[in-house]
C-alpha cells in the first residue's frame, strides 16, 4: 500500500468513527423512554394500562400527545385521582396530554399517570411484548416495546 493511500484509509476510518460518535450524541437529545411495561391482567379483563418513565433531555419543552397500539381498541392518557373517602378513580389527563418540560420528566406508574388501554385485543400475559407508538409534539413518533409483567 502506498503511503498516501494508507493515510487516506486512516483518515476515512477516523471520519467514520467521529460520525458514529456524533450520531450517538444526537440520540441522547430529546426524549428517552425508560422501562415501558404493562401489568398482567386476565384475558377477560377489558382494560389494561402501560407505564414508563419519560425524560426530556432536550432544551425545548415537549408534550406527549398520545399513544397507539394494535393491542388496544382505544388508548388514552389517564391519571388516578382521589375521589374522596380514600376511593381512587381514574380519568383522562387534563387536555389529554402529558407535559414534558425541557430537562424534566414524567413518571407513568401504578396509582398515577398511565397509558390506558381500552378494549384489549390481546392477552396481557407475563412476558408478552406489545409494540407502542408514542406521539410527541416535537419529537414526533417513537416506537417502544412494553413488556407485560406482574409489577
Ligand atoms: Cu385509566
Amino acid at each position: 500500500m502506498k503511503k498516501a493511500t494508507f493515510l487516506l484509509t486512516i483518515f476515512l476510518l477516523l471520519a467514520v468513527g467521529f460520525t458514529a460518535v456524533a450520531c450517538t450524541g444526537g440520540a441522547d437529545e430529546g426524549i428517552t423512554v425508560t422501562d415501558p411495561w404493562g401489568r398482567t391482567s386476565p384475558a377477560a379483563a377489558e382494560n389494561g394500562a402501560f407505564y414508563m418513565m419519560l425524560t426530556n433531555n432536550g432544551s425545548e419543552d415537549d408534550t406527549l400527545l398520545g399513544a397507539s397500539t394494535d393491542a388496544c381498541g382505544m388508548v388514552e392518557l389517564h391519571e388516578m385521582y382521589d375521589k374522596g373517602d380514600g376511593v381512587m378513580g381514574m380519568r383522562p389527563v387534563e387536555g389529554g396530554t402529558i407535559a414534558l418540560p425541557a430537562g424534566g420528566s414524567a413518571e407513568l406508574k401504578p396509582g398515577g399517570l398511565h397509558v390506558m388501554c381500552m378494549m384489549k385485543q390481546v392477552d396481557f400475559a407475563a412476558g408478552t411484548e406489545i409494540p407502542l407508538t408514542l406521539t410527541f409534539e416535537n419529537a414526533g413518533e417513537m416506537e417502544v416495546t412494553a413488556v407485560i409483567r406482574d409489577n
